[in-house]
């Protein structure tokens, strides 16, 4: 009889949810684990495939580690703010906030369908009052540290969205959201002063277990150069030209200088003085040199900078030879003319955006006071309902337009006053949500300090490369400021991170264009939840991404259905009926699984449970026991048909609160017998090896050995030959 996924998934669904077995008691729990899914932003069309790719992985680890006695919790929500879902409420002509609902409720649903383990009783929605309230807290915490500070400045203009964007959303010079190209505007904005926090977030990075890549780019991205700052004096004048190098040993080769057009020496054709060999060199100006990094001036030494020399040649300006002096920060100290200078790529975060969906920024311009901070108790600042919420270019945000919005009282001196019209960037909403999880029945305060030092900084953290600067950056730096606000307990919020790859689909990437999207929801109908979750991570390696094809689904669902087959084998009596290999093959199986499992190998892990189920389904008896393991170590995969199982055999609890099985390192140890390994017909070495191993192995082994590469030297293997549990003999 075919195994009824449908009954069987609706029926757990329903129990687990009544049982509330998913919730953690966080006060009571004696071995927390904090199991974090990156914050999602779905759209109202639903999650597709890959948006629950990384969503089943996730869960599958949680729900191991609980098996492994831990207090898990895993939490659930959404970001509903943001250009993104604005940006597709415009296009399909509807108010955002019913848009919003919707979303909300789809997405929810869909989730419960997947069967993932969440504490649906501590759901956060970033749009939401309860929520945007304290996002509009942090932006005052922020203004109080004087990390929130207004500046003109050059800033990342989208024409399609018609707002301002940070550096880190533009990408490839194009808006993160919608892949128009950006240009440079120049006007006032709200930023946080993420660049003070420059050197520990570079420096934390070594104390954080995170994907390697993703550590890579964001050191980059903070960009840390070490070097010297030198003043060249201005010929006929007292002015001074201060630049920055990473090179100031190349300044005996510095023929020119240059500045970029915003400084203040540009176009001035100014003569300044080499202060190491006191010749007179000319100081030109270049968009070459960027106007926000190191003193918006260089000194240029074409003898050793590509650049430099490029102008050079086009410029006809002389190239000399450099003398090279390696010790010249000490002799710029000591003539009193340079220092040692270390400067970073990373700029301010600029926050403010000229849109709708966000929570407004928590300010009030005063004629007389200037900028006044909205006071705590009169959070939330509500966004106010509007229709034409569209953003018109203007440089101003829409709710400029609402003017019961616009026009206030001064919180100081209470004289008419003015609203900020911005909206903060959804970024500054996603880079505190993992902090109100764990504190979200507190309505009086953000955040609770004794509930974050027992569950921070979250244990295991999975999500997209894509927010390698984004959300990962913003995040550590907002931790480290609640941190010194003694809110957190550590500086960093993510103890284990590890990226995801992307799912695509026979070959190509999924999207709507493509017309591919894969609806889970069909999948879950067809197969049931179990299949659908178990194929995702079938599919390759977690970190690698996989291939969706519509023919690989169903190896899987034959494979459950096996699962379900192999109770009717299972002997009721628990006398050791199995012989020793197989009970080598279900300990090995244990071993594999659970260290394929901590090292987020899910695909793999996921084969060698085929393997024992093939093993089983071969052998003429079956114990309880042993198939009690193999259903266990299925639990985290395939959530509902495990439980249902557990329940036939017998059993009141529930599965995934087993204890996940440990093997027995006496079961699986091989035999073994000395292999004699020969060169070119002669004995060189003997090494012990396991009973049974393939030619290919044994050659491994043997290459492996000092003795035999002695002899192999240089030489090229033409062929090997190997006589089983015997020698293997390497012709040169
Ligand atoms: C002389 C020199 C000689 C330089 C040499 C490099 C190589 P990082 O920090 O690694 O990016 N530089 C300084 N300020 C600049 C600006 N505002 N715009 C463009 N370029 C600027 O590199 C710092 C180097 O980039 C500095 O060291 C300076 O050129 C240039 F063989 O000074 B160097
Ligand atoms: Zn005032």
């Amino acid at each position: 009889m075919a195994y009824n996924f449908r009954k069987t998934e609706k029926k757990w669904r329903e129990k687990w949810g009544k049982d509330k077995l998913y919730e953690v008691d966080l006060d009571k729990a004696k071995k927390p684990f904090y199991n974090l899914m990156m914050f999602p932003y779905p759209s109202a069309e639903g999650l597709h495939v890959g948006n629950m790719y990384a969503f089943v992985h996730s869960d599958t680890y949680g729900r191991f580690i609980r098996l492994k006695g831990y207090d898990v919790f895993e939490p659930i929500g959404l970001d509903g703010f943001g250009i993104h879902s604005e940006n597709y409420a415009i296009k399909i002509g509807e108010h955002i906030k019913d848009v919003s609902a919707r979303t909300e409720k789809n997405f929810y649903n869909q989730l419960h369908m997947i069967g993932n383990a969440y504490d649906w009783s501590r759901t956060v929605e970033t749009y939401k009052p309860e929520y945007y309230k304290w996002t509009q807290w942090l932006f005052l915490k922020m203004y109080e540290k004087g990390l929130a500070y207004r500046k003109e400045a050059p800033v990342n203009w989208c024409p399609s969205c018609k707002t301002v964007l940070s550096d880190e959303q533009v990408i490839d010079e194009k808006c993160e959201r919608c892949g128009t190209k950006v240009e440079q505007r120049q006007t006032e904005q709200w930023f946080f002063k993420i660049t003070n926090y420059a050197e520990k977030l570079l420096r934390n990075l070594e104390t954080i277990d995170w994907s390697e890549d993703v550590k890579l780019i964001q050191k980059n991205w903070i960009g840390k150069s070490e070097g010297a700052l030198i003043k060249f004096p201005i010929k006929d004048s007292d002015k001074i030209l201060e630049i920055f190098t990473t090179r100031p040993d190349t300044l005996d080769g510095c023929t020119f200088m240059v500045v970029s057009p915003a400084h203040e020496f540009a176009h001035k054709n100014l003569t300044a003085v080499n202060p190491f060999n006191k010749k007179e060199i000319p100081v030109l100006t270049d968009e070459y040199v960027l106007g926000d990094y190191g003193t918006g001036a260089i000194m240029a030494v074409p003898s050793h900078d590509e650049r430099d020399m490029e102008f050079a040649k086009k410029n006809n300006l002389p190239v000399v030879d450099t003398r090279l002096k390696e010790d010249m920060i000490d002799w710029l100290v000591e003539k009193g003319v340079g220092e040692k200078a270390i400067r970073y790529k990373l700029r301010d975060w600029c926050v403010s955006r000229q849109r709708y969906w966000g929570p407004p920024i928590p300010m009030i311009e005063c004629p007389k006071c200037g900028w006044v901070p909205v006071p705590e108790k009169d959070l939330p600042v509500l966004l106010p309902e509007m229709d034409d919420f569209l953003p018109d270019g203007s440089g101003k945000g829409p709710l400029n337009k609402v003017e019961d919005f616009v026009n206030t009282k001064c919180p100081k001196c209470g004289g008419p006053a003015k609203r900020e019209t911005d909206v903060s960037d959804p970024f500054v909403d996603s880079s505190w949500y993992y902090l109100r999880y764990l504190c979200t029945e507190f309505n009086d305060e953000p955040l609770d300090k004794k509930r974050l030092a027992k569950w921070m900084p979250v244990s295991m953290y999975v999500g997209g490369k894509e927010h390698s600067v984004l959300h990962l950056l913003y995040s550590r730096f907002v931790t480290m400021v609640m941190h010194e606000l003694g809110y957190v307990p550590e500086e960093e919020p993510f103890k284990k991170f590890r990226a995801h790859g992307l799912l695509i689909k026979e070959g190509a990437k999924i999207s709507k264009s493509k017309g591919n999207i894969v609806n889970p929801d069909e999948y879950i109908e067809k197969f049931g939840a179990d299949t659908v979750r178990m194929y995702l991570m079938f599919l390759g390696d977690m970190r690698q991404g996989g291939d969706w094809r519509d023919e690989g689904i169903m190896g899987v669902y034959r494979f459950l259905n096996k699962i379900h087959r192999l109770k009717s084998k299972v002997q009721i009596s628990n006398s050791p009926n199995e012989n020793s290999e197989f009970e080598k093959v279900l300990h090995k199986a244990i071993k594999k699984v659970t260290e394929d499992l901590e090292s987020l190998k899910f695909n793999t892990a996921i084969s060698q449970l085929m393997i024992l189920a093939n093993e089983m389904e071969k052998s003429q008896k079956l114990t309880a026991n042993s198939y009690k393991l193999l259903v266990i170590m299925l639990a985290p995969f395939a959530p509902f048909i495990t439980e249902e199982l557990w329940e036939q055999l017998g059993n009141k609890d529930s599965i995934h609160e087993q204890k996940w099985p440990k093997y027995d390192p006496k079961k699986i140890k091989e035999k073994t017998f000395e292999l004699v390994v020969q060169v070119n017909g002669k004995v060189r070495d003997t090494i012990e090896a396991e009973v049974g191993i393939e030619e290919k192995e044994a050659q491994k082994i043997a290459l492996q050995s000092e003795k035999i590469q002695k002899f192999l030297e240089d030489k090229q293997v033409k062929k090997t030959i190997y006589i089983k549990d015997k020698i293997l003999n390497i012709v040169v």
